[in-house]
């Protein structure tokens, strides 16, 4: 049945009266209005760019983003351009008519949508105006010393001022004025986080298990949010439709904000399938030996270690030391230390912090390291060639030289001289970077606590980088997406994660993680996966266990982990990637999509069914995998090296459990096409 069919939007205060024939369907327009379309801050630029696809392919040249226009931003990811849409182009004049500033082009994205960027410190000057419309409407002030909020309200009231916008994501002033001004609009809130939620949880609490006993206007105010509490509490009551991320954040925002999310839109991501089966264990090959160089740079002087038994881990994401576990993460690692060491276990654990934090840029040492390592490959090609000179003049005539003195005096001193340079008095450095708060900085302070310097015998290592990664780096050159393929394991023990995608990006490029049943990713790997460990999800119980359990139970993860041979980490992998369709916008896209509808037709009080049938299936565990207690060490491929030889065909498994999944989606079926709606 076609949409314009069964609507009746008379109970949607403000909506004007559509017959069933004359719903504009066509000329329905979709607007997206987020912080971070253009603007990388966290997890909510993933979830936009990734998605952007589906919905322009869904939705053609009537999806619009609508962002904050920043120049850097708009020079290198946007193409301008004139909007196409004449009420666009005209709702545009008028605003730059008032005195404010806005930009349209392409975003150079997949999909190539539409933006729509405000200038805010254009706009400004506008903002005591907007401040008195929102006390009047809704009775929130917002304190002048509060730049974001003043920020976010100017964008907001910007939107409003051009009269657009259905789905909203972080605009929440504008959301709530504009139903207060009864605009012809129907409003989508997605929160990835409530704020509250998100400082408490900061602040030490325990916070699961007082979910219905906090009193929340207090906690804001005594936190000195109130004002930004009452913004978001007013958006995500005055939008239409209230969704949110994962279940958890569902509940917390029920709790938080006193309205339960309509319903849960899952994130996805867009999965790059290469036609070759194991590329991506190709780029893993190829990228951890970029890593490799940076570690021998980083080492110089302590190789002491086998770079061939080293195991890459990694922690990434925004710097909220607790919120993201990096607390239990260092007491997990102190305690892997010791069971490698007593176990006189010959793997070493190189682990990377890519937290951003305040610095003033890289340290000398660090800096020192890759030019000692950039010396010895000098050295060693200088050398090599005049011994290859050598050799080729003595087989010219006939003769095996004498190898003990095919290089002469010179040579060898330069050899010296190079290693000498590789002498160095103090430990390698735990951080890459000059810390401007290095004394109270909390992983530098843990560190410090549990002792975790770099030693020789220290089987775990530590490298801080506090900046996001980037290929032009001169430490370490190479994006995230190259890194994260280079590393083994990915470790987000996560205790607030509404979603958390950095266990869902290592797992669409077959690299095991770790994650907790407290992020909504873990949730949904436990929910859709038999026995996630086998696929190399690891999911630590910080919901019914003590910290310090939860410690125990994430150094078990990794101590089994280390004890991998390199063939069992080569088939956990591939098992990794098999887990990737689930997590694809072309499918998850489909909640997307048409999150909207249902939800509005409902409060319209017509019903419309849209199937998304996936409560109750479970991928099951690898065929070749032998029932076992989930979560157990047992669940991942084998784990002695005398277990090696057992026979495994990749592809043989692969086909049996592509047999075996009965997945209730296709992605050969996902909406395609501009605007098919359901019916
Ligand atoms: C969540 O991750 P984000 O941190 O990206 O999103 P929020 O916590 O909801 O943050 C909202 C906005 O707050 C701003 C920024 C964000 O878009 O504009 N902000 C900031 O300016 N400075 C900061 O230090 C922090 C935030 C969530 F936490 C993850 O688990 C999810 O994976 C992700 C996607 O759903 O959303
Ligand atoms: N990320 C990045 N560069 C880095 C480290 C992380 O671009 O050096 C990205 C990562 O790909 C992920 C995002 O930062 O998409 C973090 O998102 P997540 O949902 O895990 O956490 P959030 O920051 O939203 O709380
Ligand atoms: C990939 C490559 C293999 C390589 C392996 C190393 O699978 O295709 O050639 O041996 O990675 O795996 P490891 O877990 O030891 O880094």
């Amino acid at each position: 049945m076609p949409l314009s069919r069964s609507l009746s939007m008379s109970s949607l205060s403000g909506l004007p009266l559509w017959e069933d024939e004359g719903l504009p369907v066509e000329d329905l327009l979709l607007f997206e209005v987020a912080w971070e379309v253009t603007n990388k801050v966290g997890g909510i630029y993933t979830v936009i760019q990734t998605k952007a696809k589906i919905t322009v392919d869904e939705w053609g040249d009537n999806y619009f983003m609508v962002g904050p226009y920043y120049e850097h931003n708009f020079k290198t990811q946007v193409e301008g351009c004139d909007p196409p849409n004449p009420a666009i182009k005209k709702a545009m004049d008028c605003l730059t008519n008032n005195g404010c500033q806005v930009h349209f082009g392409r975003w150079l994205i997949e999909g190539s949508p539409y933006v729509v960027l405000f200038d805010i410190g254009a706009a400004a000057w506008n903002l005591d105006r907007w401040k008195g419309e929102l006390w009047d409407t809704c009775g929130i002030s917002l304190p002048f010393h509060d730049r974001e909020a003043n920020d976010s309200l100017i964008f907001g009231s910007m939107c409003l001022d051009v009269r657009w916008f259905v789905e909203l994501w972080q605009a929440g002033a504008g959301l709530v004025l504009c139903r207060s001004r009864k605009l012809p609009l129907a409003t989508i809130f997605t929160t990835h986080a409530t704020l509250l939620g998100r400082y408490l949880c900061a602040g030490n609490v325990d916070f699961y298990n007082n979910l219905d006993k906090f009193n929340i206007d207090k906690e804001a105010g005594e936190r000195q949010i109130y004002h930004r509490y009452c913004l978001e509490r007013a958006a995500v009551h005055c939008s239409h439709v209230f969704t949110t991320v994962s279940q958890i954040t569902a509940v917390e925002a029920d709790h938080m904000l006193h309205r339960k999310p309509d319903m849960v839109t899952p994130n996805g991501l867009n999965v790059k399938k290469f036609s070759a089966m194991h590329e991506f264990q190709n780029l893993h090959s190829i990228n951890k030996a970029k890593i490799q160089e940076f570690v021998r740079g980083h080492f110089y002087g302590h190789l002491d270690f086998n770079l061939e038994k080293t195991l890459f881990f990694f922690i990434a994401g925004r710097y909220e030391f607790t919120n993201k576990g990096a607390d239990i993460f260092l007491e997990s690692l102190s305690r892997l230390n010791y069971l490698l060491r007593v176990h006189k276990n010959d793997v070493t654990v190189v682990v990377f912090f890519i937290m951003p934090a305040k610095t003033n840029n890289f340290n000398v040492e660090s800096l020192k390291g890759q030019a000692v390592r950039k010396q010895l490959w000098d050295t060693a090609h200088q050398v090599k060639e005049k011994f290859g000179k050598r050799l080729y003049e003595a087989l010219l005539k006939g003769e095996i030289p004498d190898m003990n003195t095919i290089l002469d005096r010179d040579d060898v001193t330069i050899m010296k001289r190079a290693i000498y340079a590789t002498q160095r008095h103090g430990l390698p450095p735990v951080t890459t970077h000059n810390m401007l708060d290095d004394g109270s900085d909390p992983i530098l302070s843990n560190v410090r606590r549990i002792g975790l310097f770099n030693c020789r015998t220290d089987r775990v290592k530590v490298v801080f980088h506090p900046e996001f990664l980037s290929s032009t780096s001169p430490l370490l050159p190479m994006d995230y997406e190259e890194f994260v393929r280079g590393c083994h394991l990915g470790v987000f023990p996560s205790y607030y994660e509404p979603w958390g995608y950095t266990p869902g990006e290592c797992t669409v490029m077959g690299i095991p993680s770790v994650t907790t049943n407290l992020s909504g990713f873990g949730c949904f790997m436990e929910e859709h996966v038999t026995d996630p460990a086998a696929y190399g999800i690891y999911i630590v119980d910080r919901r019914f266990r003590s910290a310090d359990e939860s410690c125990n139970q994430l150094t078990q993860f990794m101590f089994g982990f280390c004890q991998q041979s390199r063939r069992q980490r080569i088939i956990q992998r591939n098992r990794t990637e098999r887990l990737s369709d689930l997590l694809d916008w072309r499918y998850l896209g489909r909640y997307v999509c048409l999150s909207g509808l249902p939800g509005l037709l409902h409060q319209s009080g017509v019903t419309i069914g849209i199937s998304l049938q996936t409560d109750g299936f479970r991928y099951p565990r690898p065929s070749s995998v032998p029932p076992s207690p989930s979560a157990s060490l047992h669940s991942t491929p084998h784990h002695s090296d005398e277990e090696d030889e057992e026979p495994y065909d990749e592809e043989e498994e692969a086909e049996r459990d592509r047999q075996n999944i009965k997945a209730p989606f296709s992605l050969e079926t996902v909406p395609s096409g501009k605007k098919k709606l359901p019916g």
